[in-house]
């Protein structure tokens, strides 16, 4: 067993008024963000979708093992490829694969089988979970809390595209296993999530829909 060494913390530390303007305006301008779907083609300098990842990454993970593998997609080729394979699953699922409910929830976002955004957008980022890792000589080490690991990350990548002035959207085609194919990815890598970034179109709308009340979402125990 490895022994485990610390390294001083060093805290940033603020007054209580910079602290109540500082999570304020964090939180009001978290509030500006939206899934939007109208993409514009127009390209993003690869170092700040360098930077977008690299926030990602500093995500905390199960026993640190930052089991992910963020796949930057800029090829039209590949696009092209991904959006004709997500639209043929897309399509079955929009005619038969989600249950009507289903289908009703998502009418308010006004979704179907056509992902344009796929082709348009300048950059996907196809997220892949790593359930497992693969030692040198093929022997396997677990990961843990995959799941939620990812998802933070993704998380904190959502925020840190919105930051850089950017757009996204979480995109989960379904089944996704045509993305491990199309970009070649190892047996122990899972697609988890495809995030489109770029610019908005011109004029780009998003549906009139509203966060929960705070009081219906948080419940305080003094
Ligand atoms: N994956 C489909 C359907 C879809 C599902 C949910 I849950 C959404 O919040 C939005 C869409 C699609 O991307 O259209």
């Amino acid at each position: 067993m490895t022994k485990s060494t610390y390294i001083r913390y060093e805290p940033v530390k603020y007054s209580i008024e910079e602290m109540l303007y500082r999570s304020f305006s964090f939180r009001q301008w978290l509030a500006t963000r939206r899934s939007v779907r109208d993409f514009s083609d127009e390209t993003v300098p690869e170092e700040i979708l360098e930077n977008i990842i690299r926030a990602a990454v500093t995500s905390p993970s199960g026993a640190n093992k930052q089991p992910w593998t963020f796949c930057v997609v800029s090829n039209p080729q590949l696009k092209k490829e991904i959006r004709i394979a997500a639209e043929k699953e897309e399509y079955e699922s929009y005619h038969g694969r989600m249950s009507e409910e289903w289908i009703n929830d998502l009418a308010v976002l006004g979704t179907d089988w056509h992902k344009p955004f796929l082709e348009t957008a300048p950059f996907l980022i196809v997220v892949f979970k790593r359930i497992y890792e693969l030692t040198n000589n093929s022997e396997k080490k677990s990961n843990y809390y995959v799941q939620e690991s990812v998802g933070i990350a993704c998380g904190l990548m959502i925020a840190a595209i919105h930051h850089a002035g950017l757009i996204t959207l979480t995109h989960t085609p379904s089944p996704m296993q045509f993305l491990s194919k199309i970009l070649h990815r190892p047996e122990n890598e899972r697609a988890f999530l495809l995030l489109p970034v770029g610019y908005p179109a011109v004029n780009a709308e998003v549906p009139n829909i509203a966060r929960k009340p705070f009081e219906e979402v948080c419940v305080w125990y003094k």
